[in-house]
């Protein structure tokens, strides 16, 4: 066992453990199969329906369930809750311009919150917005502002079993057609995200960032960052891309934001807190805009719907971030579990990415048609097998095509098994593991669901399901 916790440095065989030690516990509670059985029905066969306290280990989202330091608790004391001007927000605009390198920044409650104000200061109805591989809400503020969202990532993203190193990275030949076919003026950004959630959290070369970059400089177009996870980005390049491997991730992360014009953050991810995230620019109209828009949706410019707590939480958050231990035992928590799972040859994209681990549904119930729902059906049996929440990122998540009304199809029709910050230990992922093999062991049982309601927007959260 000791050889699976050595992160590819076999050649010593030193396990590594996590770079911090409890102070705080939170007791977990077991379930049996009977009021688990009851638990799902209830919830739709959906895991975002679930009572929290019916999950045994939850692995639902890495969003907002991060445990934060001792540090960040004792920041929170510091919190100035003044309506306006609380020396929080200073500090943390302080941080993210010396980390991120912006001018400009707008706090927003959370990632959807600036990708509402960039979409709606940005795009005008009829523009097209490119960008690798769309996330959920970021595409739906894309498109509700009346931009044509288009996917340009490289081929090899969509493929589960390429080991391309940087399957995030921006296919510049479809960037180049999209603009001969629609023309610069119509294209307000391109949208490139680090690393690429919806494609198994696959990081983007630092090469293809200034690639994009130069190409969009001839042309006269932005480009706005998701930076939600770009420091975990920054590891993928120090390990990865030439000439990087001696730059610490600060320096990676500070260049690669300079390819952009600005970004949009969910701080419940890299900034290691629960709430919070924040809109950045260097193009002082946009963020004029912005932080007029800021006040009607989330709160004042110098809150945006943060308690001043909070945002003292993230910027210490953000500091810890690119901390070099705490990245690499986070990353490779997810790679033990990888390794785990490829001992039985279960089905999971590769290479691992930053975040989670996403089963191929595809390739985990062959028998199970896209139509029945193949990942969302393995959420639920994962859930039945040990009270243990994951979540479907296939063709519920990916919504109907407002054109045509239908479903649109993904390739990847995945199950995320997301691990939060510094929140379980190896054992967990041993158990983890343990239980996918168990529903694996069982697949050929297993006839998938029927959608029995739809919500309009971002059905994943709420839709309801009956098994076959
Ligand atoms: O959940 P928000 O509103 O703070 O952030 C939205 C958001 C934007 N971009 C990316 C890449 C995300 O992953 C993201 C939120 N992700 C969630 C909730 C997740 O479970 O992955």
């Amino acid at each position: 066992m000791a050889t699976l916790h050595t992160m590819g440095q076999q050649q010593d065989r030193r396990s590594w453990a996590e770079p911090f030690k409890i102070k705080v516990v939170e007791p977990l509670r077991t379930t049996t199969h009977g009021e688990r059985e009851k638990a799902i029905r209830e919830a739709g066969y959906n895991t975002f329906l679930l009572h929290s306290s019916d999950v045994y280990i939850d692995l639902l989202t890495d969003s907002g369930t991060s445990a934060m330091s001792d540090r960040q608790w004792a920041g929170m004391m510091m919190g100035d809750e003044a309506y306006a001007g609380s020396s929080n927000f200073y500090r943390l605009e302080a941080t993210i311009r010396k980390f991120y390198g912006y001018k400009y920044i707008v706090p927003t409650h959370q990632g959807r919150g600036a990708e509402n104000l960039l979409s709606q200061s940005a795009i005008k109805p009829g523009d097209h917005v490119p960008g690798n591989m769309y996330f959920t809400t970021t595409r739906f503020h894309q498109e509700h502002a009346g931009a044509t969202f288009h996917d340009v990532i490289i081929d090899e993203a969509h493929d589960t079993t390429s080991l391309h190193p940087f399957k995030g990275d921006i296919d510049l030949g479809k960037l180049q057609a999209l603009i001969d076919r629609v023309g610069a003026k119509k294209i307000p950004y391109v949208c490139m995200a680090a690393t690429v959630n919806m494609a198994g959290g696959q990081p983007i070369s630092m090469g293809n960032a200034r690639a994009v970059r130069a190409l969009c400089d001839k042309h006269g177009i932005k480009i706005y960052l998701d930076a939600t996870r770009a420091v975990e980005n920054a590891l993928f390049i120090q390990e990865r891309e030439e000439g990087y491997a001696s730059r610490t991730l600060a320096e990676i992360l500070l260049e690669f934001c300079s390819y952009s014009d600005g970004a949009t953050m969910s701080g419940k991810k890299d900034h290691l807190v629960n709430i919070g995230g924040w809109l950045a620019t260097n193009d002082k109209d946009l963020f004029e805009e912005a932080r007029n828009l800021v006040v009607v949706y989330e709160g004042l410019h110098t809150y945006g719907g943060m308690a001043g707590r909070d945002m003292e939480a993230m910027a210490i958050g953000i500091e810890e971030s690119v901390n070099v231990d705490y990245i690499k035992s986070r990353v490779g928590q997810i790679r033990y579990l990888g390794e785990l799972l490829d001992q039985w040859k279960i089905p999971f994209v590769k290479p691992v990415g930053g975040h989670a681990i996403f089963l191929d549904a595809r390739r985990f119930y062959p028998h199970v048609p896209q139509d029945a729902f193949p990942a969302q059906t393995l959420a639920a049996e994962l859930y039945l097998d040990s009270g243990i929440r994951s979540m479907e990122r296939g063709i519920v998540s990916a919504g109907r095509d407002p054109a045509t009304g239908d479903h649109r199809r993904p390739k990847l029709e995945l199950t995320r098994l997301t691990i939060p910050r510094r929140v379980y230990t190896q054992a967990h992922m041993d158990v983890v593991a343990e239980s996918v093999k168990a529903c694996y062991d069982h697949r050929d049982g297993v006839k998938g669901l029927d959608m029995v309601y739809e919500p309009k927007y971002l059905r994943f959260f709420q839709a309801r399901f009956e098994r076959r």
